[in-house]
């Protein structure tokens, strides 16, 4: 499998973020609900060691709840403060000030034992791509938010934006390099589009998800596209073809197939979907 984070990328990604770590209270870290193992990068740890943090799961609108929900139970018995957002329709910022409320009581009272004043939280969003990183920052910022510019000598040139009297925001994102190191992983976060087509083709994920698609949610795929095959995927591209219109000729457009299966899953017309279900052992 082609993988297109080199390790110096990815040294210099890290030593970026360690960079900006250090000007940080709290971190942000999001995930995809429908991909709550593959979309994680473990790294992140390592990284921000002991800052608190908040892992957001953005697009709980289009995830499989009951297997999302083993995930966030698992994330929480592991020490996570875990918040489920839907960023597009129900952003529900109230549950993500809940939690930095928490922090920045700690943060305040540590300030005050050594003598110095209360300042607002400092956050940073962290996540690989297309996890809903830049919907998040637009949700928090909303319209009344200002900029409060740069800080000449605590923050260099970066950018922070005020959120509300308790947290101010890094308006840059850090972007982690997603996990290809395991095939079904690089292939879920294919499926969602947190790596790109280059990694691996249309085919092979198109072909990935149905089976998935067959495998756990069965009904709801042979529903939408009408299919009777159970096991010849080419019969199931035919049928899906004949079902969507990708017939040219008598022949099936195998290239249409493949774009529209993808777009009615990221669309959610495949229903509700989890696709990582069994949980670390
Ligand atoms: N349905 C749904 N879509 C979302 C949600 N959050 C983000 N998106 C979509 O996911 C895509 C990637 O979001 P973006 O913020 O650009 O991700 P980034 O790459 O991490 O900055 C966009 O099309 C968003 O509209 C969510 O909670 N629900
Ligand atoms: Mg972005």
């Amino acid at each position: 499998m082609a993988i297109n984070w080199y390790p110096g990328h990815m040294a210099k990604t890290k030593r970026e973020i360690k960079e900006k770590l250090d000007l940080i209270d709290v971190v942000f870290e999001i995930i995809d609900a429908r991909i709550p193992y593959s979309s994680k990068n473990m790294e992140i740890d390592e990284l921000v060691k002991n800052k608190p943090r908040i892992l957001i799961m953005s697009k709980v609108d289009l995830c499989d709840k009951v297997i999302t929900d083993k995930w966030i139970d698992y994330y929480k018995k592991n020490g996570y403060k875990v918040v489920a957002l839907d960023l597009i329709n129900n952003p529900n910022l109230n549950l993500v000030f809940n939690e930095t409320k928490k922090i920045k009581e700690e943060l305040d009272q540590k300030r005050r034992e050594k003598g110095l004043k209360e300042r607002k939280l400092r956050a940073l969003i962290l996540g690989i791509p297309n996890v809903g990183k830049s919907t998040f920052i637009n949700r928090l910022v909303g319209r009344k938010a200002t900029n409060v510019g740069n800080k000449p000598g605590v923050t260099k040139n970066l950018e922070w934006i005020r959120i509300n009297d308790d947290i101010e925001l890094l308006d840059t994102p850090g972007i982690l390099w997603p996990k290809l190191d395991n095939e079904e992983v690089a292939l879920n976060l294919a499926a969602m589009m947190a790596i790109k087509e280059e990694i691996l083709d249309n085919e092979e994920i198109c072909i990935y998800v149905i089976k998935k698609m067959l495998k756990d949610y069965h009904d709801v795929i042979t529903l939408r596209y009408n299919i009777k095959e159970e096991n010849d995927i080419v019969i199931i591209l035919d049928e899906i073809g004949k079902k969507i219109g990708a017939i040219r000729g008598g022949e099936t457009d195998y290239e249409k197939v493949y774009n529209t299966v993808l777009k009615d899953l990221h669309a959610g017309y495949l229903g509700k979907i989890t696709f990582d279900r069994d949980l670390p052992q």
